[in-house]
């Protein structure tokens, strides 16, 4: 039986490069994009787009009914930095949104649904280094506590109504395609624009702060996998730990100036967005990934920064 791929939030950072992989995948048309706002122009001459608000009932159930989905990949969401600045906001789109679209893969028997969890789900309280999938989990942000209890939602489904959900806690993802949206981790895609328009670049975080990332084609390719593997050997339904590499923003302007010898960075301080990252892990254990789906990371800070600067220099 072919599939039928509805992604939900496909303008954003994850969407728009998963969008055109699955569509490499499955073919055009049976990749249904969606989002809230106009289609970005990677993906409204890729293929079929749709509108939609995840929190109207109404039209998400109409998209389901209209398509008849096989997989679902539900990507909307606030993320870290606006989060806080719109906390309800937050909070309503990443849990409506997500409880909207498992009820709805219930009642339509779609077969897999892919949700994206984060690095965000841990706390203060967390092991800062080499993370575990279990421990103790305190995050202090909307965004971080609306991941976990989505996490909690998508193994209920699991567990209740036999759900196929998977997921996958994102590290801050780097790509030169698409652009983030709001996050802390923000910086470490910027900081390549900047590098390459004006040489410069001022960083929100400070230049020690360590934090787990990962290069797109890694996190789009960890997705996949996820999704192909037989469902028995997924033995987590909550989310799975995905650990990338660990950087510094000084290690990063570091590398990039191998490349561009006389790119400055410079710290901005006094930034809403540290206290965040303080509060998340400077290293992940992704060793049940490797284990259960056969996980492995193919780039490292060297090769992500030659890849990245080679091809955003293209498209900027
Ligand atoms: C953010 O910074 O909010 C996201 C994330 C780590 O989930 N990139």
């Amino acid at each position: 039986m072919s599939e039928t791929i509805l992604v939900i939030g496909a303008n954003g950072q994850i969407g728009t490069e998963l969008v055109n992989a699955l569509r490499g995948v499955y073919g055009t048309e049976r990749v249904i994009a969606s989002d809230i706002n106009n289609p970005t122009y990677a993906i409204r001459y890729s293929g079929p787009f749709e509108f939609v608000n995840v929190l109207d009932k109404d039209n998400l159930h109409h998209i389901f009914q209209k398509y008849q989905p096989t997989q679902v990949y539900q990507l909307a969401a606030i993320l870290s930095a606006v989060g806080e600045q719109k906390p309800r906001m937050a909070w309503d789109l990443n849990m409506t949104g997500l409880i909207h679209v498992l009820d709805f893969a219930v009642e339509f028997g779609v077969k897999k649904v892919f949700w994206p969890s984060s690095i965000a789900v841990f706390g203060p309280h967390s092991p800062q280094y080499n993370t575990p999938q279990y421990c103790v989990m305190d995050p202090n942000t909307v965004y971080g506590f609306s991941k976990l209890a989505g996490e909690r939602w998508c193994e209920y489904y699991n567990r209740k109504h036999g759900l196929d959900v998977r997921s996958l806690r994102y590290p801050g993802l780097i790509g030169w395609r698409a652009n983030p949206g709001g996050g802390t981790t923000d910086y470490a895609v910027h900081i390549f624009h900047e590098a390459l328009k004006n040489g410069r670049y001022e960083s929100f975080l400070s230049a020690n702060t360590a934090l787990p990332m990962m290069y797109m084609d890694d996190a789009i390719r960890a997705t996949l996998t996820l999704m192909d593997a037989p469902a028995q050997q997924i033995c987590i339904r909550s989310s799975y730990n995905l650990g990338g590499i660990s950087f510094t923003p000084a290690q990063l302007a570091d590398e990039i100036k191998k490349h561009l010898p006389d790119f400055e960075i410079s710290y901005a301080g006094d930034d809403p967005r540290q206290a965040i990252a303080d509060s998340w892990p400077k290293s992940i254990d992704d060793s049940q990934a490797q284990t259960d789906w056969g996980w492995q990371l193919e780039f490292d800070l060297p090769k992500m920064t030659a890849d990245m600067l080679e091809n955003l220099k293209t498209v900027i």
